[in-house]
């Protein structure tokens, strides 16, 4: 598939992004002065202690974001780009504004889109030292790939290696998360269509994920190792971009097991003794998804949109731990969820628990599982 009208519309871009004058959506490139601890600590959180930054790439491709709220779902943070961090800002204007920083790709990518390449990477990597057993974060994808170019060779990629391992996957699978993992037709609860001129948010992505939990298991109290990188795949058009939310980088000791039990979910929350029936879980809850349909997710809450069957079960009330630190929760189908069960025999739901523990930490997962007849 070729891409002919690339070059007129980064043209047309430049032009209208400079004459226009507003948008919610701010960003801060490196150019501008921002240093690479700059970057991290805009999204540090508790329980991390960082140290060795070095970040390489594109330099209009690494910087912060304010202003998300109802947009990216994220307010401010970290914001990388396989060409301009800048062009994310809104309205849509264009199916595929592009950058081209005429930059490498990255092998670690490669090795995720094989046998594809890719280019114009963006990376940031630093040692950081956690207190407890998990390392967590919130981030978003989006990209101008969206819609047009699903499920072909432009499956623009993200990661998040830890240690070597890349775990920004798509909740309870070996699946990165990417331009076709994600979309109208695949994984499409976490997807939110923003694909015409303007679209329903005040971004020029085309799509882009629900706010995604991101999850790792670290070596508690020693030195570990974190690269986050972005980049096109088989050509350097259409900008992709991964934001992370600030304050969101933070290391806690929860951990959250979720036993799917025919027609009931069971969560098994633990944060160890150290919680002492302190801390507490909140905002769990569950939503299925209809064909076509996508569930709207912020900071572990569920808003149903028209026509989607939503099951939860006493979902805001907060559950305290044991004197283990333990805490367990169990979610069931409502009458119009047992029905459609009864339709189609199995049924996918996205599961978030939020988990806040003494210290006031916060972190929050998210795991598709399915209900069985
Ligand atoms: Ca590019
Ligand atoms: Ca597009
Ligand atoms: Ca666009
Ligand atoms: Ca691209």
């Amino acid at each position: 598939m070729h891409r002919p009208l690339r070059r007129v519309l980064t043209l047309a871009a430049l032009i209208l992004a400079v004459t226009s004058a507003r948008a919610a959506l701010q960003t801060q490139n490196i150019v501008g002065g921002l240093t690479p601890t700059d970057l991290v600590n805009a999204i540090l959180g508790s329980g991390v202690a960082i140290s060795n930054v070095s970040l390489r790439g594109c330099e209009t491709g690494l910087g912060t974001f304010t202003g998300g709220t109802g947009i990216i779902d994220l307010e401010s943070g970290l914001v990388m780009s396989s060409g301009n961090i800048a062009s994310a800002v809104g309205p849509n204007q264009f199916t595929g504004i592009s950058t081209t920083c005429e930059g490498e790709g990255d092998s670690d990518l490669n090795a995720l889109v094989s046998p594809l390449g890719t280019f114009d990477s963006a990376v940031l990597e630093f040692d950081f030292v956690p207190t407890g057993s998990t390392v967590a974060f919130q981030y978003v994808f989006a990209s101008e790939e969206y819609n047009e170019f699903v499920n072909v060779q432009y499956n623009d990629v993200f990661a998040f290696f830890v240690n070597g391992e890349n775990f920004a996957l798509l909740p309870g699978t070996s699946n990165a998360v990417a331009v076709n993992n994600v979309n109208l037709d695949t994984n499409a609860l976490l997807y939110h269509d923003n694909d015409l001129q303007p679209g329903p948010r005040d971004t020029e992505a085309d799509g882009l994920t629900q706010v995604l939990s991101f999850t790792a298991p670290v070596n508690a109290g020693q030195t570990n190792h974190i690269k986050l990188a972005i980049a096109d795949t088989s050509d350097n058009a259409y900008d992709s971009w991964i934001f992370v939310g600030a304050s969101s980088l933070s290391s806690t000791t929860a951990d959250v097991a979720i036993e799917e039990k025919g027609k009931a979910i069971v969560l098994n929350v633990d944060i160890g003794e150290t919680g002492k029936g302190l801390g507490f879980i909140e905002g769990a809850g569950f939503a299925l998804l209809p064909t076509g349909s996508a569930a709207i997710v912020s900071a572990g809450v569920i808003t149903n949109p028209p026509g989607l069957s939503v099951v939860t079960k006493k979902p805001d009330k907060q559950r305290k731990f044991n004197k283990k630190g333990r805490a367990k929760l169990r979610l069931k189908l409502n009458p119009s969820g047992k029905q459609l069960l009864k339709q189609q025999g199995e049924l996918p739901a996205l599961v978030i628990v939020n988990v806040t523990d003494k210290d006031g930490k916060s972190v929050n997962f998210q795991k598709l599982v399915k209900f069985r007849r």
